[in-house]
């Protein structure tokens, strides 16, 4: 019997302190120190609280955390920088003790700045370095490690009207002209990952377009990163709020991980690493 997928040779990422192994499907915890977060139960505005959240998912089996303090939900203005690192900062503080490679979650240069000076080990960027100076912000540190997402417009408009000629070669060039533009300022591929932005300017076809052609993203850069977590196309799918998505978020992940995404950022980390703890046994992975 053969594999319904053919899965990506084994790569590392450099992840600052770490070497991520992407031999085995990563579960990333997505820790919101926002107060609008599109789902509730993913806020954690109390840096307290959100440190707190840290701390249970890496209990639970996390094997990165993603600090975000600005939400990009559709419609959600942007955060000024001031705020951000307000609330990000005592947060990254403590999440880097934790043993865990922590990613932070934003676009804007001065905030990418700050968190790779206060230690942050990797940048995950919604809208891949485009802000002037990301590029050089992260090459500044040599062993940091970047998500380059596919984001069509900004989260104030991106849901409005996204309309793509075509919407998997579009994203793939997109991408590729990203990571082309990260090498060509000093950034090397080991640092570099990939994610087709599930929910950022693409309707719910797109985003099934992008999902069944995953494998075209799978040469671009070291690793897929996936976010299907709670999402609305989940919701479009299913017929359920935010709050009863978990059923289909683990489908998510590990269909995600079945066409070759090694990494997966969720809410529900305790769910999904069993999800993936079973599904490997299968045999897809060893
Ligand atoms: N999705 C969200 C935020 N950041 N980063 C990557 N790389 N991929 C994603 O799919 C992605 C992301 C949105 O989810 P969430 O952080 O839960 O919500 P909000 O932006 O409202 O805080």
């Amino acid at each position: 019997m053969t594999d319904a997928v053919a899965l990506p040779a084994a790569r590392v990422w450099q992840a600052g302190r770490y070497l991520v192994d992407l031999a085995r499907p990563q579960v990333m915890a997505i820790v919101n120190v926002t107060p609008d977060s599109f789902w509730e139960g993913g806020r954690s505005p109390d840096p307290a609280e959100a440190l707190a959240r840290c701390r249970a998912a890496v209990d639970e089996g996390a094997d990165l955390l993603d600090l975000g303090a600005e939400s990009t939900r559709p419609g959600a203005p942007p955060v000024p920088v001031a705020e951000e690192l307000r609330r990000l900062l005592p947060v990254l503080e403590g999440a880097l003790a934790l043993g865990v490679p922590v990613s932070v979650d934003t676009r804007k240069t001065p905030v990418m700045v700050a968190a790779l000076a206060a230690g942050a080990d990797a940048i995950n960027d919604v809208q891949a370095l485009r802000d002037p100076g990301a590029l050089e912000a992260l090459a500044a540190h040599p062993s940091a490690g970047v998500c380059l997402m596919h984001m069509q417009g900004s989260p104030e408009s991106m849901q409005v009207a996204p309309t793509y000629r075509d919407v998997v070669d579009e994203v793939v060039q997109f991408l590729e002209a990203r990571v082309a533009a990260a090498v060509q300022a000093g950034i090397a591929r080991e640092r570099v990952v990939v994610d087709p932005g599930f929910g950022f300017g693409k309707t719910v076809d797109h985003n099934l377009a992008l999902w069944r052609h995953l494998d075209r993203l799978l040469p671009l850069a070291q690793g897929v990163l996936v976010g299907w977590s709670r999402k609305s196309t989940l919701g479009h799918l299913t017929g359920r709020p935010a709050g009863d998505r978990l059923p289909a978020s683990l489908a998510a992940a590990l269909a995600s991980v079945q066409r070759g995404a090694r990494i997966v950022r969720v809410h529900d980390v305790a769910a999904t690493v069993d999800a993936l703890r079973v599904w490997g046994r299968s045999g897809l992975i060893e």
